[in-house]
C-alpha cells in the first residue's frame, strides 16, 4: 500500500512537470511558479482515496494478473485526473461555503495574495484534466468515452452543488423544505458520482469494459456515495477538526445537512422553535444552541444506527452481484470508508 502510494505520487510529479511545460502557453518563471505552488497546495494533500481507487479497482478487475508499468502509469494518471477534479471542486466549494481550513491548512482563497485568483486557479485545475487525458489517452479506443464520462460527472456535480447552494439563499431560508428526499438529491449529485462512480468507471474503461453494461455497479456506488456524504455531514459537526483537516460550517451556512434533516424529524415543538431561530446564523452562540439540540436528540446514536444499516444494505447488494472481481472492487471501496473518522 505504502508502495502503491509512492508510485502514485511519482506520477503526480510527471504530470505536473508536463503541465508546467505545456507548449500551448508562453511560460515565464512567474507563471510557472504560480501554477506549481497552486498545484502542490491543492492537488496532492488529501487522502487520495479516489485516485488510488482507480489503480486498486483496475487490479481487482484484472484478477491478480501482474500489471505492466504502462498499465500502472495509465491507471495512476486517471486517478490523478480525479484528484485534479476534486481539487478544482474544493477550491471553489471553499469560496462558496466561506470555509476556513481544508486538509489542515487555510483554504486556498484565504492564502495571502491569492484571494479570488483562486477562482481562476479552479478553472485552470479543471482545464488540466483534458490536457492530461489528451496527452496520455488520445490514441486509446476508450478516449471518447473517457472524455464523455468526465463531462457527465462534472455536470452532475455542478448541478448538485447548485441545489446545495440555492436551498440556502438569503431571504428564502426555510427549514420546512429540508427533507430526506431533498438531502438525497443534493448529495447524490454533488458527491456520489464524482467520488464513487467515477473512479470505478475509469477502471472499467481501461479494462476495456462498456459502461452501459454496468448500471447495477453504478447504482451501488451511488448508494455508497450517499452514505459517504452523510458521514461528511456528520463529521462537519461531530468530527475532530484536527483529524478531518477542516472546520465545519454547515450550521452557519444553513446547509441541508443530514443532521438538520434528522433533527427536524425527531424534535418536539419547543425544539423546533430553537432550530428555526438559530440554524443558519454565524453567531457562535446560535451554533452552540444547535449543537446542544443535536445532543439532546442523540443524533450521534441515530447516525451510528444509520451507518450500520447502510453498511448491511450495501454488503447485501454487493454480494448479489454476479461477478466476483466486481464484488471485490465494491467491497474494497466500502472498506475504505466504513466508520471513517476523516
Ligand atoms: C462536498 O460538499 C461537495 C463538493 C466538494 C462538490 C463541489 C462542487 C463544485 C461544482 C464546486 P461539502 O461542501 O459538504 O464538502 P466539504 O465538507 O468538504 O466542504
Ligand atoms: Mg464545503
Ligand atoms: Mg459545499
Ligand atoms: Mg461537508
Amino acid at each position: 500500500m505504502a508502495d502503491l502510494k509512492s508510485t502514485f505520487l511519482k506520477v503526480y510529479s510527471v504530470l505536473k512537470q508536463e503541465l508546467l511545460e505545456d507548449p500551448a502557453f508562453e511560460w515565464t518563471p512567474d507563471s510557472r511558479q504560480w501554477v506549481e505552488r497552486m498545484l502542490d497546495y491543492n492537488v496532492p494533500g488529501g487522502k487520495l482515496n479516489r485516485g488510488l481507487s482507480v489503480i486498486d479497482s483496475y487490479k481487482l478487475l484484472k484478477e491478480g494478473q501482474e500489471l505492466t508499468a504502462e498499465e500502472i502509469f495509465l491507471a495512476s494518471a486517471l486517478g490523478w485526473c480525479i484528484e485534479w477534479l476534486q481539487a478544482y471542486f474544493l477550491v471553489l466549494d471553499d469560496i462558496m461555503d466561506s470555509s476556513h481550513t481544508r486538509r489542515g491548512q487555510p483554504c486556498w482563497f484565504r492564502v495571502p495574495k491569492v484571494g479570488l485568483i483562486a477562482a481562476n486557479d479552479g478553472i485552470l485545475l479543471r482545464n488540466h484534466i483534458p490536457r492530461i487525458l489528451k496527452k496520455h489517452f488520445r490514441g486509446k479506443a476508450y478516449y471518447v468515452d473517457l472524455l464523455d464520462l468526465f463531462n457527465e460527472v462534472e455536470f452532475q456535480t455542478a448541478s448538485g452543488q447548485m441545489i446545495d447552494l440555492i436551498t440556502t439563499l438569503e431571504g428564502e431560508k426555510d427549514l420546512s423544505k429540508y427533507t430526506l428526499s431533498l438531502h438525497r438529491r443534493i448529495v447524490q449529485y454533488k458527491t456520489a458520482y464524482y467520488s464513487f462512480y467515477l473512479p470505478v468507471a475509469c477502471a472499467l474503461l481501461i479494462a476495456g469494459e462498456n459502461l452501459d453494461n454496468h448500471i447495477v455497479v453504478k447504482d451501488i456506488l451511488v448508494q455508497m456515495g450517499i452514505y459517504f456524504q452523510v458521514q461528511d455531514d456528520y463529521l462537519d459537526c461531530f468530527g475532530d477538526p484536527e483529524t478531518i483537516g477542516k472546520i465545519g460550517t454547515d450550521i452557519e451556512d444553513f446547509k441541508c445537512s443530514w443532521l438538520v434533516v434528522k433533527a427536524l424529524e425527531l424534535c418536539n415543538e419547543e425544539q423546533k422553535k430553537v432550530l428555526y431561530e438559530h440554524y443558519g446564523k454565524a453567531d457562535p452562540a446560535s451554533v452552540a444552541k444547535v449543537k446542544v439540540l443535536y445532543n439532546e436528540l442523540k443524533l450521534q446514536g441515530v447516525f451510528t444506527e444509520y451507518e450500520n444499516e447502510s453498511y448491511k444494505k450495501l454488503v447485501t447488494s454487493i454480494e448479489a452481484h454476479p461477478s466476483k472481481p466486481v464484488q471485490a472492487v465494491l467491497k474494497s471501496f466500502l472498506a475504505k470508508i466504513y466508520k471513517r473518522q476523516k
